[in-house]
């Protein structure tokens, strides 16, 4: 392979990885995390935020270690904290939509096994544009342990009994 068709090829190839990033560049997935489950647990719940520069939905959420993922709303009703599903989420152009504990967050349900700190989680993310165009996102989220708060924070210090 000559020189010059090799330059060619490496050009082609930075154009086409250029278009899909502008593409994809529509949303995009920030600090992606999942607690972490004891063994025989059926559930858990993933945050991250999310940003978009123009308006979208997200609309599905799947995952190969869940049999259902939806997206849940809290709210605080007296002193009960109350989650329901949400067909969908909408993120504002140019706005950013935070899922983060106490809050809205994706519920992962029908775990296949125990999620261990150190694991990652696939999850896809799809989204509809407001002109129906949908885009699918693959995230792959750390397992944070079960009595840490969010990555990095440290552990609680209440001791556990095994
Ligand atoms: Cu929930």
């Amino acid at each position: 392979m000559s020189r010059t068709s090799s330059s060619g090829r490496a050009m082609a190839l930075a154009a086409l990885v250029g278009c899909a990033s502008v593409a994809a560049a529509q949303v995009t997935v920030l600090d992606p995390w999942v607690r972490g489950t004891v063994e025989g647990q059926p559930s858990t719940a993933a945050y991250l935020t999310l940003r978009s520069g123009s308006a979208v939905r997200l609309v599905s959420v799947t995952s190969p270690v869940a049999a259902r993922c939806s997206v849940h709303e809290m709210s605080i009703s007296g002193t009960l904290m109350r989650m329901r599903t949400i067909e969908s989420l909408a993120i504002p152009a140019g706005g950013a939509v935070e899922l983060r504990e106490g809050h809205d967050h994706l519920m992962l349900e029908g775990l296949s096994h125990a999620l261990k700190e150190g694991d990652t989680v696939q999850l896809t993310l799809t989204f509809v544009d407001s002109g129906g165009k949908r885009q699918a996102i693959d995230v792959r989220a750390p397992v944070v342990a079960l009595g840490a708060t969010r990555p990095g924070a440290p552990l609680r210090t209440t001791p556990m009994t095994r």
